[in-house]
Parts: C-alpha cells; sequence; structure tokens
C-alpha cells in the first residue's frame, strides 16, 4: 500500500483547493508538527514529571497544568519563523499574541485550544489539541475585532487525538480526512479518507451531572432517549461521555452519534461551558463537512458573529436528525 503523508496530501489538495496556499500549507505542518512534540510530551507523562499543576491559572479561572502550557509553548514555538501568520489566540492566553517584531509575518490567524480535556491528563485518558485557521485583514498590529470572523470564514480546522495512537483529523472544506501518527518516522499519514457521519444514531454524549440545571428543551429531549424503546423515540440510545471533547466528537465522526454540551443555569452568565473560536467553529466545521449539523439550539455555530476571544456558546452537534430535532424542541 503506498503511503500518503500530511506533506503529499496537502501538495494534492492544492491542484483543487484555490484557497489552499503555500503560507497555508506551511501554517498547517506547523500546527501538525506542534502535535507530534505534544504526543511525545503526553507519552512521556510522569517520567518528564509532566503530570499535574502549574501552579497558576488561566484567563477562565482554570488552574493551568503542566502540559496545558508546554503544549501552548510548542504551538507558539512552531510558528514563530513560518511567515504565513499574523497572530495568535489560544485558550491558555488571556489576550492575542503578536508575533516579535523581528519575525515574518502572514496572513492568517490560528485559535487553538492547546490541551483540551486537560482534566483528562492525570488520569491517562485521551486529550486533543484543537485548532482553526482564519484570514487576517491586516499583518500588522492585529486587534481582537479582526479575530471576531463567523466560523464560516474559517480557512482551515481540525484537531490532533493523542489517544492509543494520534491521529490528525482536518477539513480545508471539501471534507474530512484522517491521518495517523507513524511514530517511527514522527509523520502523519493519509489513514481514512471522508468521513460521513450517518443522518440517525442511537447514541449521544452529554454530561448527565448537569441534567437539574438544563434548559427545559434539553430536559424534554434527554428524557425521550432515555425512556428508549418503551417511550416516544421507540428505539434504546446508548450513552458516552469522555469529558474530553476531542475525544466525543471523534467518536461521533468516526461511528456516528450527537454531543451536546447545553447552556445551563450554572453556565447561563457566560453564555455557555465551551469556547466558540476555538472549541466550537472548527468542531461545528468538521462536523458540517462530515454531514451532520452543529447549532446552538437556536442557531447554527458557523454563523454566530463572535462578541468576545474566549466567548462561549451551547454546542449540539452530530446526527442530522438529531439536532434538527434538538431545535425543533428550542423553537416550541
Ligand atoms: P478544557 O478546554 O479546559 O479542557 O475544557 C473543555 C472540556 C471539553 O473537552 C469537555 O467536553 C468539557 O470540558 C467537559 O466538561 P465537564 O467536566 O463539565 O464534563
Ligand atoms: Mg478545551
Amino acid at each position: 500500500m503506498s503511503r500518503i503523508t500530511l506533506a503529499h496530501y496537502l501538495r494534492e489538495q492544492q491542484t483543487s483547493l484555490p484557497t489552499l496556499d503555500a503560507a497555508l500549507v506551511r501554517l498547517i505542518e506547523q500546527v501538525a508538527h506542534a502535535c507530534v512534540g505534544i504526543a511525545h510530551a503526553l507519552g512521556q507523562g510522569a517520567l518528564a514529571d509532566l503530570l499535574g499543576s502549574a501552579g497558576q491559572d488561566n484567563v477562565q479561572g482554570e488552574a493551568q497544568k503542566k502540559l496545558d502550557v508546554l503544549s501552548n509553548d510548542l504551538l507558539i514555538e512552531a510558528h514563530l519563523w513560518g511567515g504565513h501568520l499574523a497572530a495568535m489566540a489560544s485558550e491558555e492566553m488571556e489576550d492575542l499574541y503578536q508575533l516579535p517584531a523581528d519575525r515574518p509575518r502572514g496572513d492568517y490567524l490560528l485559535a487553538f485550544d492547546p490541551l483540551d480535556g486537560s482534566s483528562n491528563i492525570d488520569v491517562n485518558v485521551s486529550v486533543g489539541t484543537i485548532f482553526s485557521v482564519l484570514r487576517s485583514p491586516v499583518r500588522e498590529a492585529v486587534q481582537v475585532e479582526h479575530v471576531l470572523q463567523a466560523g464560516r470564514q474559517q480557512q482551515a480546522a481540525g484537531y490532533a487525538i493523542y489517544g492509543p495512537s494520534t491521529q490528525f483529523v482536518l477539513t480545508l472544506g471539501a471534507g474530512v480526512d484522517v491521518f495517523t501518527l507513524d511514530r517511527s518516522l514522527g509523520q502523519f499519514i493519509l489513514s481514512e479518507r471522508a468521513l460521513r457521519i450517518p443522518e440517525a444514531t442511537q447514541e449521544f454524549a452529554i454530561n448527565m451531572s448537569n441534567q437539574r440545571h438544563w434548559e427545559a428543551p434539553v430536559q424534554r429531549y434527554v428524557a425521550e432517549l432515555l425512556a428508549g424503546r418503551e417511550g416516544v423515540r421507540g428505539k434504546d440510545f446508548n450513552m458516552r461521555w469522555v469529558g474530553s471533547m476531542v475525544a466525543d466528537v471523534h467518536r461521533l465522526l468516526t461511528r456516528g452519534g450527537l454531543f451536546m454540551y447545553p447552556v445551563d443555569a450554572k453556565t447561563r452568565a457566560q453564555g455557555g461551558r465551551l469556547r466558540l473560536l476555538y472549541e466550537a467553529n472548527p468542531m461545528a466545521w468538521l462536523v458540517e463537512q462530515a454531514g451532520g449539523l452543529a447549532s446552538t439550539g437556536r442557531e447554527r455555530i458557523l454563523d454566530l458573529q463572535p462578541q468576545r476571544l474566549h466567548q462561549r456558546v451551547p454546542v449540539m452537534l452530530g446526527a442530522r436528525e438529531e439536532v434538527l430535532r434538538l431545535e425543533d424542541y428550542h423553537r416550541s
């Protein structure tokens, strides 16, 4: 079998995708390169004294893990000399990251969650890196407003999942393809093309411990799933919740399903739990590119106009039929 590396794949895609210029290719390769470094650090774990807290909080008031900080640093360093970026935004940094004055600049903006699901690190459960690429209207002195673009304007998006194997899942707006890390070569190899999410499903993911805080439409929807074959849905549903969005979304991209992190009484003041620019938007685009839908329950996620860098939103994404039903319950 001939093996297609990520580098080879990106050159091949350039022949059919006019938006995929050389700078964007370089940018994606540098993200993937940083993810190989993060995968290596995660693999060392306790042996390199990398587990546990970094002893400080991030902008969201969450305790940073040592690996959150290291992953953020690896992603920044990977892009410093590439000449393809105007600025970066990260879950772990309060403000935009402006490139130092002596570094070459480009036309892209990169937003990322360097280590998603980081509460799972210390228990050796899958975590990931999520990223979103936008075009920048300026190369110098990028302002937050420049990054506040609707998700439908993304130029590339994806994630790395650090599980039993490390995989890199990517969309450039022409479907979703998957690469698996060959650890001996340190390279991502194309392992699956054109993921599709079936329209119907019997599997859902939600943190059930928040049930009493949910809004009425979500209460109704989940109660009907739990009623199973005896209820109005007339079929049984299975539930999974890893607690790493990357792992929960990877499961539904792989075998179908629905993922929900709705707004609830605990998160209403912040607008929800998951962040729009570097969690909801890239995942929403991947899911739509695989034939699914992504909604807040009231609006398509990719149409939301972001108001703040670290804005949070309700997220419901996956199987078409289920997201449509959720939107219907929110309307009625
Ligand atoms: P993080 O980016 O700080 O790791 O937080 C996001 C994570 C998601 O990966 C996951 O879906 C969610 O938080 C889990 O939240 P909870 O612990 O409330 O179930
Ligand atoms: Mg996250």
